[in-house]
């Protein structure tokens, strides 16, 4: 089974014994109860069953925890300091790892179904597992101070997928923490978003912001999210242990020409069949057009390129409020004057949020900001 999966491109297989992920749990609790979820209201409705397998699936007796490297071929922070371009995190540069991974699990899981003559479940991601702490404690590495886990042998860069098996299987033997006195990872990040090593408040992180929050981005975070406009990886980048990252095997997760540097003017124009086109098959088409454009307009306007204003100027009268909410913040910080122009209409905008942001933005006009995460 583990040379199929290595056949598969699947880095790592290790087992874990199920049962409570003590003190997990507790902390996954915590994060809920101090409302560090946000708006990912599914975490706290399924609580329960993320904090112990056995509560998901009652007849799980080993749960196989499968890593898949993703590793960077680029720099990921080189176009961190481009105003005229987006950046989007290394997971999202092609094609969407749920449906690269899930096959692959499912002919695995087929195998040991066959091979111990028990039932078997597949989860990605999408499922209420807490996969990385399953991942520690079956040994395939450790939960960093940016809450992701972390190989010895292959660093930051790994997706996790899980398969349920209803076979008692040896566990292997938990890995343990190699962060040290690092912090590498904490000081790097832009927004500020871990209140303690080893926990992360999600309504700070631009991951969360670009990707599960839904409406406008709150204004304290929209200067610090630079020119990111899908996901983060400062943390993962920052982390020592990457020295051992190699590029990901899979041609599929490699980064695809036109998601390297995507030129911010290029994205700005997008209807929605043009981003169902474009984005076909990568996981950005989860977060629908208009949240999309909402971060893209976001780095426009801690662009300072006045090149991009008229762009940003036709998207004020976009039928999505979070759209034109985004397009009245950047134009602002781009042509004050011709969002002066527009004011009259807009103050007669049916959104509250719009109307918000126009007065917002005709009250404080700030400078616009566009660094490199090492700035
Ligand atoms: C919700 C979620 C998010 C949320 C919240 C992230 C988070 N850290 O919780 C948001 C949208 C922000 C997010 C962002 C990202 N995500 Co995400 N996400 C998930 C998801 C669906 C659930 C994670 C979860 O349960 N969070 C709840 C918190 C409470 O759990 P936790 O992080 O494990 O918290 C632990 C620590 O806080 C620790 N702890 C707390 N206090 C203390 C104190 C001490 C002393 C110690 C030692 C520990 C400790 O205990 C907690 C429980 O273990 C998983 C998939 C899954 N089903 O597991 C993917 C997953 C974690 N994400 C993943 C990825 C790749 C990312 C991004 C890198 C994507 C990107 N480039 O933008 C970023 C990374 C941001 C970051 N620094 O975490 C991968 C991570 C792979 C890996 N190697 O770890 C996963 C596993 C998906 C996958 N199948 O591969 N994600
Ligand atoms: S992903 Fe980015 S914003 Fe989120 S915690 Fe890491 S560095 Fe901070
Ligand atoms: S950067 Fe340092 S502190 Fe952060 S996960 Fe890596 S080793 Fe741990």
């Amino acid at each position: 089974m583990r040379a199929r999966a290595a056949a598969l491109g699947f880095d790592v297989l290790k087992v874990s014994a199920p049962g409570p992920l003590s003190p997990a749990d507790d902390r996954l609790r915590r994060f809920v109860a101090d409302g560090h979820h946000g708006a990912m209201t599914w975490m706290a409705e399924t609580l329960d069953r993320r904090a112990d397998p056995r509560a998901l699936w009652p007849d799980v007796r080993s749960v196989l925890v499968l890593g898949f490297n993703y590793g960077p071929e680029d720099d990921p922070a080189a176009t961190l300091g481009r105003p005229e371009v987006g950046t989007v995190s290394v997971y999202a540069r092609n094609r969407d790892y749920h449906d690269v991974l899930k096959g692959r699990l499912k002919e695995i899981a087929d195998l040991l179904a066959r091979e111990t003559q028990a039932d078997v479940k597949v989860f990605v991601d999408t499922a209420p597992v807490m996969e990385k702490p399953l991942a520690q404690k079956a040994g395939v590495g450790w939960q960093g101070k940016h809450t992701n886990l972390v190989s010895r042998d292959l660093g930051s860069w790994l997706f996790l997928g899980t398969i349920f098996s209803a076979a008692a299987l040896v566990p292997d033997a938990p890995e343990t923490d190699h962060c040290g006195s690092c912090r590498a990872c904490l000081d790097a990040c832009p927004t500020d978003a871990f209140p303690a090593p080893y926990r992360l408040d999600a309504r700070r992180c631009i991951s969360y912001l670009t990707i599960e929050h839904p409406g406008p981005i709150p204004a304290a975070f929209r200067a610090p999210m630079g020119n990111r406009i899908y996901g983060c990886d400062d943390c993962l980048d920052a982390c020592p242990w990457n020295k051992f990252a190699v590029v990901a095997r899979e041609a599929k997760l490699q980064a695809r020409d036109d998601l390297k540097a995507p030129r911010l003017a290029d994205l700005l124009v997008l209807d929605d069949a043009g981003f169902r086109a474009r984005f076909s098959g990568s996981p950005i088409k989860r977060i629908g057009r208009d949240r999309f454009l909402r971060n893209v307009l976001i780095a426009a306007g801690n662009s300072g390129l006045p090149a991009l204003a008229a762009a940003v100027a036709a998207l004020v009268a976009d039928p999505a409020p979070v759209v034109r909410g985004a397009a009245v913040w950047a134009l602002a910080r781009l042509a004050p004057n011709r969002l002066a122009a527009l004011a009259d209409p807009l103050r007669a905008d049916p959104d509250p949020d719009v109307r918000a942001e126009l007065e917002a933005a005709l009250g404080q006009p700030e400078t616009p900001v566009c660094k490199p995460a090492s700035a």
